[in-house]
């Protein structure tokens, strides 16, 4: 996966690079001044190498590859909150849209992942197995759907609900998705949470102040920092524990932070 995402960027820079290549072309060679060549979308790109992993027989490159070119084109901007049990992702997720939305509480564990996005009025589609099994819900009928007292082990097989609500900061394209808590990069949510990353344009990974980070939660940063383009690291309940903010371990496993000029 950091092989795709590298070559997704090289590809959007290598874009821009033969777009001033054409230029110094024209420069170079002025027979070809009015021979103007566009240079390929970053989609096209993608295409390109999409074909050349069927040629290559890389049908495995070729699903990842496919995953990223979706993700270029879709204009939503999806932001994965993910991390281990209690941790408080529901509740930042309610927090930046400043609303209610995904169940809270020390009994209410998340079971099916919620995607939070804009809507002129408040709604709520539980979506199935299949996804073309999309079934709307009244909004106050949510927790019963996608915490784990109400739908306990998802038996529901729901693959997530999508809520809407009016919100300023999500009419841009914003989709926060609020996911079950993993116990583990190897439990059962762990896995599916790690399925989706290359999916996501940016993750956060929400972990309590109580205690450093685990070895796990170490484990999952390193995979997500290799498979997503942006991850950041929220921590809460820093009301409840003020000095463990002050300490983190994270930073080692950043490059090291330089001012830009
Ligand atoms: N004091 C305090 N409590 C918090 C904070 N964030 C979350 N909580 C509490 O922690 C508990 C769990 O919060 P949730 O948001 O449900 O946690 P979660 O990570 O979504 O939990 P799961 O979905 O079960 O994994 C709730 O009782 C919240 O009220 C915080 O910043 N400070
Ligand atoms: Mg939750």
């Amino acid at each position: 996966m950091t092989e795709l995402d590298s070559h997704d960027h090289t590809n959007i820079a290598s874009n821009n690079d033969i777009a001033s290549d054409n230029d110094v072309d024209h420069n170079h060679h002025p027979h070809l001044t009015g021979a103007v060549t566009m240079p390929p979308t970053a989609a096209e790109l993608l295409d390109l190498a999409i074909r050349a992993t069927t040629a290559y027989r890389r049908e495995d490159l070729g699903a990842r590859l496919a995953v990223t070119r979706r993700r270029l084109l879709d204009p939503e901007v999806r932001v994965l909150v993910v991390g281990e049990f209690k941790q408080g992702k529901s509740m930042l997720v309610n927090s930046l849209v400043d609303a209610p939305v995904c169940p809270v509480d020390d009994d209410l564990a998340t079971a099916v992942p919620t995607l939070v996005r804009y809507a002129p009025e408040p709604s709520v589609v539980l979506v199935g197995d299949d996804e073309h099994q999309r079934r709307p819900v009244p909004i106050d009928q949510l927790a019963r759907h996608v915490s784990e007292a109400g739908n306990p082990g998802n038996r529901e097989r729901l693959r997530h609900a999508e809520v809407g609500v009016p919100r300023t900061v999500l009419s841009g394209g914003l989709c926060l998705v609020d996911t079950p808590g993993v116990g583990g990069l190897d439990s059962a949510h762990g896995a599916s949470t790690m399925a989706v990353l290359p999916t996501a344009d940016a993750v956060i990974l929400v972990s309590d102040a109580a205690q450093e980070y685990t070895g796990p939660e170490l484990d999952f940063l390193r995979q997500a920092m290799k498979m997503c383009p942006t991850v950041l690291c929220v921590l809460t309940k820093t009301d409840l524990y003020p000095l463990a903010a002050a300490s983190s371990p994270i930073r080692t496993l950043l490059p090291p932070w330089r001012p830009t000029a």
